[in-house]
């Protein structure tokens, strides 16, 4: 029989530290896989923010660095600048590159950094209990926003990439989701495309993964999947905002 699938070798064969139906370990896939692609595996680092994206280093068989919350991209600069050769990319949740590390973020892709960004977007801040990030969607109930998020008390939501997008720098900016294969197929290929605009020294690469977080949202993995439908993407639309 023919093979069609295998994991990819940067995944180690322990169990992952991620709830079940979480699409941190989708993107957490692809992202290996697309480096063994590249044969990247012994070439790169990793910079995983605070968040649940701490979970990376019980599965991931990469060199990698763990920021101080929220500074991946501080930290990914320093790296590329020492260590050209190296591929460097960050891996952060929204509460980490959306909010403490706001600055961070914008000042590596104002200054076209050279590097690729992974933003897991599940509009929650994930691994301390599900409070509210700057990406919650308007009324949605949070840890912190128990009666939903109101424009008056706690603002609107944040759309990275249409931020970013306004900025010069940037080479690659996409947003994607792993919902379902056709999605999954799409978020692979933006993930090729960033490391491509790495490797061309094109500067700052971007992608965006529309995810789930189906212990605080209170919902069944597979009722999170409609929520993404539903919910987040009229908020967060997919597709490519940049392609130089
Ligand atoms: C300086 C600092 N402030 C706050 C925290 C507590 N903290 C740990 S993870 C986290 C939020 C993570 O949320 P997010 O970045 O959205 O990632 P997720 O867990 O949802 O993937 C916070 C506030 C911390 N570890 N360090």
């Amino acid at each position: 029989m023919e093979k069609i699938y295998s994991r990819p070798i940067g995944l180690k064969k322990s169990i992952n530290g991620y709830c079940p139906g979480c699409l941190h370990s989708a993107a957490g896939k692809l992202i290996m896989s697309v480096l063994e692609e590249f044969d990247l595996l012994e070439r790169c680092t990793q910079v995983d923010g605070v968040g649940c994206s701490a979970n990376n280093h019980t599965s991931m068989d990469v060199d990698s660095i763990g920021s101080p919350h929220g500074r991946p991209c501080a930290v990914a600069s320093a790296v590329k600048r020492i260590s050209p050769e190296t591929v460097v990319y960050t891996y952060q949740g929204d509460g980490d590159l959306a909010s403490i590390g706001l600055a961070e973020t914008m000042m590596a892709a104002n200054r076209g950094d050279n590097i690729t960004v992974f933003f897991i977007n599940n509009a929650n801040y994930g691994m301390t209990g599900g409070q509210m990030a700057p990406t919650t969607l308007m009324d949605m109930k949070t840890s912190t926003t128990p009666y939903g998020r109101h424009a008056q008390e706690h603002g609107y939501p944040m759309h990275m990439c249409e931020v970013l997008n306004a900025l010069t720098a940037p080479s690659y900016i996409a947003r994607v989701t792993c919902i379902d294969a056709a999605n999954v197929r799409k978020a692979r290929a933006a993930v090729k495309e960033a490391f491509q605009h790495q490797l061309d020294g094109k500067g700052f690469s971007f992608v965006e993964f529309v995810s789930n977080c189906p212990t605080n949202w209170g919902l069944s993995p597979i009722e999170s999947l409609k929520f993404i439908k539903e919910k987040m993407l009229p908020e967060y639309p997919l597709g490519e905002f940049r392609n130089r």
